[in-house]
């Protein structure tokens, strides 16, 4: 096969995976690991339908949003589906979300976040329209436009009570990098009573082998969260007030956010609305991640912990995010590139392997093949790509590029990838793998 013809190989097997996993109106992230759909996935999945079904990518969203909560909070996960699969705990049936009124009765939803990618998909879905000079899609983001701006307003509402511009997540779960080396001192600190988590099994080590999940007593502390959250009945006033042991201002979260808001700006100049209070609120965000949540000792962003009043200065790849919503100034990006681009994150010029590690090798927690401590994740390749290239550094972002199509050639559409070897690892058929594989294959740059 010549390169043209393994492209068009590589294109069609994404495609194949995205069909299997899709379910007749939104698509989970893989069948025998993820049997629901997943709120962050969901935009990067939709991401790569807007480069070849349009139709599908709106109703990816439309479906998610069918699960937001009349407070405007999107829901981490939406079971459309509410008999529990056999595969996936936290199921339906743990969470318990008609304690608080607001939680829809239909679909059935778990009670936390993720981060809010949402509003830049739906702009992605537009430019992609209009690239093939077609419009047909404002009339979709109008539709979703009002539910991405509550969902929006209930970040900066519930999750930001002292209005300093930047929202606090409640689990690892809601940052996305659920395992990340980042939590291990926040959940150290948890004391987990016995009585409380008693009764549950988990389910994610039957598909994957337990060397690239979490640990139990991390677990432990998930489900602990989730009852502290269930008696609470997911009334973010409460959880607050009553001391929740897992408040964090997350760097990555908060940088989607700044950026979705800046989408929404954009979003509004399209459909002859105000963008003025969203790059306002895009502007309020950036300052607070620049000034509360930039390390200077280190030259990238930290994440900060609520509870303790300190950062979490551990070297995630995700610190580097602000790039994607181009928050950095000209000489603190400077800085946060030399760093980046050295043999911690598998961007060392010269360098062997497939970047970007997700958590530095030369840390003492990483691992290359257990989840958010080190593999590759082809999400955080393609926010670092843009990243990147918003400040001009084209020849580092075509190396994320190349690795984003590399690595599912090479390790199968897997759900992360050993940074040093390019061996896939985690769920298989995984479905954002194939749709950002899909949008890189189809950008004209
Ligand atoms: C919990 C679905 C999700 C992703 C997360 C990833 C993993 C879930 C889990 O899978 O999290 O939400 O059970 O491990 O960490 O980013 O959205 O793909």
């Amino acid at each position: 096969m010549n390169a043209s013809q393994e492209t068009t190989a590589l294109l069609q097997s994404a495609r194949e995976v995205l069909d299997e996993n899709w379910k007749d109106g939104f698509t989970v992230p893989a069948q025998n690991q993820y049997p629901y759909q997943w709120s962050w996935d969901s935009a990067f999945i939709a991401a790569g339908y807007a480069r070849y079904d349009r139709e599908r990518a709106q109703r990816e969203l439309r479906s998610l949003f069918n699960g937001q909560w009349a407070d405007g909070r999107v829901p981490h996960i939406v079971f459309h589906n509410a008999t529990p699969d056999a595969s996936y705990f936290p199921g339906p049936d743990f969470w318990r979300t008609e304690r608080n009124t607001f939680a829809p009765l239909s679909p059935s939803t778990s009670g936390i976040v993720q981060p809010p990618n949402h509003a830049t998909a739906v702009l992605h879905i537009v430019r992609c329209a209009e690239e093939d000079g077609k419009q047909e899609t404002l009339g979709f983001a109008g539709e979703l436009f009002p539910k991405l701006r509550a969902w929006h307003d209930w970040l900066y509402r519930e999750r930001d009570p002292k209005g300093e511009g930047v929202a606090y997540i409640i689990h690892p779960w809601e940052s996305g990098q659920d395992n990340s080396p980042l939590w291990d001192p926040v959940l150290a600190r948890m004391d987990v009573p016995p009585a409380r988590i008693s009764g549950f099994r988990r389910r994610d080590t039957l598909a994957v082998v337990p060397e690239e999940r979490p640990l139990d007593s991390d677990y432990d502390r998930y489900i602990f969260l989730v009852d502290f959250f269930r008696r609470r009945g997911y009334d973010e006033r409460k959880i607050f007030g009553d001391g929740c042991p897992f408040l964090v201002q997350d760097v990555m979260f908060n940088t989607l956010l700044c950026r979705a808001e800046q989408d929404m700006a954009e979003l509004a100049r399209l459909l002859g609305e105000d963008p003025a209070p969203f790059e306002a609120r895009a502007r309020r965000t950036a300052d607070a991640v620049n000034r509360k949540l930039w390390d200077g000792d280190r030259g990238y962003y930290a994440d900060f912990d609520l509870a303790t009043g300190k950062p979490i200065p551990m070297p995630a790849l995700a610190g580097f995010s602000p790039l994607f919503a181009r928050i950095p100034g000209g000489d603190r990006a400077e800085t946060m590139l030399r760093r980046l681009l050295t043999p911690s994150f598998g961007l060392g010029a010269e360098q062997k392997g497939y970047p970007a590690s997700s958590y530095d090798r030369e840390a003492p927690e990483y691992s290359p093949k257990r989840y958010w401590r080190g593999p590759a994740w082809i999400q955080m390749n393609w926010l670092l790509m843009h990243g990147l290239r918003a400040y001009g550094r084209n020849d580092q972002a075509e190396r994320l590029r190349r690795a984003i199509m590399e690595l599912p050639a090479k390790g199968g559409f897997r759900e992360y990838f050993n940074p040093e070897t390019g061996e896939g690892h985690g769920a298989h058929r995984f479905s954002w793998t194939a749709a950002l594989l899909i949008d890189v294959l189809h950008e004209r740059i």
